[in-house]
């Protein structure tokens, strides 16, 4: 198969997801529009289609809520394919929307889109502008309250079933969600999603939100789960940045933004686990660590907090795997290659370490990761994430973000990678 053909799969792949102005992760185990999913499809986009890259980010922001958050996912058209659906969310927002959300990277992907035709992306730029910026003062004002960027659901992270997450999970009763039929065990291997026990907690979690009228406030004070996400807080802190230079470009005055950046940096050390010589995960209920090291500590380097420590893990983890970044530790006894958020590497979450590592000067490493991503993809296609051992390929097929970041980055050798604004 030649380079060519996989540059047209993917772009065919993000065509074929292309639902007019929006794009699915996937047919049938995806079938609405999920938040950080829609920001890797505008960078991808815009490697063939600027403008069509702008109406990603459009969408996506067009469902904000008056608080300033922007909803995991945006229900446009109901599809019995996907539990739980509008019905078990009740958020009462049109069009029907969840009631968390998922990590900030729109402003990180907004402004590689722009970079990519900075003249045609001017006024759509400004457009979003504000949005981005409500939504940022969102995150800092409601969930910095701790100094890191908590999570009030293990969905928000992106990450969903990492260890990390345990520790707070097993503080949840799951006992009151009742009965339910999953959808995602019929489209994919049941063995590489979470368990049904995670299933229980996750919609006891939802009902929590329900009950409070998805009150902000009230789910962070009372609700059943807050962890403190290090993959967030680093995605946070880059996006504020990146916000920042739009900003300037734009003649905005960027103070606010970078006081909230540096209110973040100064967080940092809560969540640097000396036991683990790693940033960890923390429970905000109990003070604990996670004490596992996942794949949102090493988003360290996309917000230019990487350290000695810190690379020696990223060493240690990488060179026991074949392919990629494990999502966790591969020495753990929880490390599970095919199951999810438990081992499997993720190409987007390659991308992003990439985007930080050669911000950090390692432009070595950015190439050895991104030599390894494309050669997944060049083994089995365009598939949601692989066993880092041995390639297999593990949930949904013709996925839009892995399509993304083959055009964008790990389909691009190290000349082009700059012209597509992936350095
Ligand atoms: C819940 C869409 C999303 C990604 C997440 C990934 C998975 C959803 C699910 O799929 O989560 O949000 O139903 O499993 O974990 O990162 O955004 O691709």
């Amino acid at each position: 198969m030649t380079m060519t053909s996989l540059d047209e799969q993917a772009r065919a792949i993000l065509r074929g997801n292309d639902q007019g102005g929006y794009t699915l992760p996937t047919h049938g185990l995806y079938p609405y529009q999920w938040n950080w999913d829609s920001a890797f499809a505008a960078w991808g986009f815009a490697t063939f289609d600027n403008a069509r890259a702008w109406d990603e980010l459009d969408t996506l922001m067009a469902s904000q809520w008056d608080t300033g958050m922007v909803p995991h996912i945006i229900f446009h058209k109901p599809d019995p394919g996907y539990f739980p659906g509008p019905d078990v969310w009740q958020t009462g927002q049109s069009p029907a929307t969840s009631g968390i959300t998922q990590p900030p990277v729109a402003a990180i992907m907004a402004r590689k889109v722009w970079e990519m035709d900075p003249k045609a992306g001017q006024a759509r730029m400004a457009a979003l502008y504000p949005k981005l910026l409500a939504w940022h003062r969102w995150w800092h004002e409601v969930r910095c309250t701790h100094g890191p960027a908590a999570i009030t659901h293990p969905w928000e992270s992106g990450r969903d079933n990492c260890p990390d997450w345990d520790i707070g999970m097993a503080g949840v009763d799951g006992s009151s969600a009742g009965e339910y039929q999953r959808r995602d065990t019929g489209h994919v291997n049941p063995e590489m999603r979470p368990t049904k026990q995670d299933y229980d907690r996750y919609i006891a979690m939802v009902k929590f939100g329900c009950s409070v009228d998805w009150d902000q406030a009230r789910i962070v004070r009372d609700g059943p789960f807050l962890m403190a996400d290090p993959g967030i807080t680093f995605m946070l802190l880059r996006a504020d940045e990146d916000l920042a230079v739009m900003g300037r470009a734009l003649g905005e005055d960027v103070t606010e933004l970078l006081g909230w950046a540096e209110d973040l940096r100064a967080a940092l050390p809560t969540i640097w686990n000396d036991d683990l010589h790693a940033y960890d995960a923390l429970n905000l209920k109990t003070g604990e660590f996670a004490n596992i090291l996942g794949s949102g500590a090493f988003m360290a380097y996309l917000a230019d907090a990487g350290n000695p420590q810190l690379d020696a893990q990223l060493m240690r983890v990488w060179d026991k795997v074949n392919y990629g970044i494990p999502s966790a530790d591969p020495e753990a006894a929880t490390f599970d290659p095919r199951k999810y958020w438990r081992g499997p590497t993720w190409p987007v979450v390659n991308a992003l370490l990439a985007i930080g590592l050669r911000d950090a000067g390692r432009a070595d490493l950015a190439e050895r990761l991104r030599a390894q991503t494309a050669s997944l993809i060049r083994k089995h296609g365009f598939y949601e994430y692989f066993d880092p051992l041995d390639a297999t390929p593990c949930g949904g097929a013709d996925f839009t973000w892995t399509a993304a970041i083959w055009l964008t980055w790990a389909g691009r050798d190290v000349e082009s990678d700059a012209v597509r604004g992936a350095a």
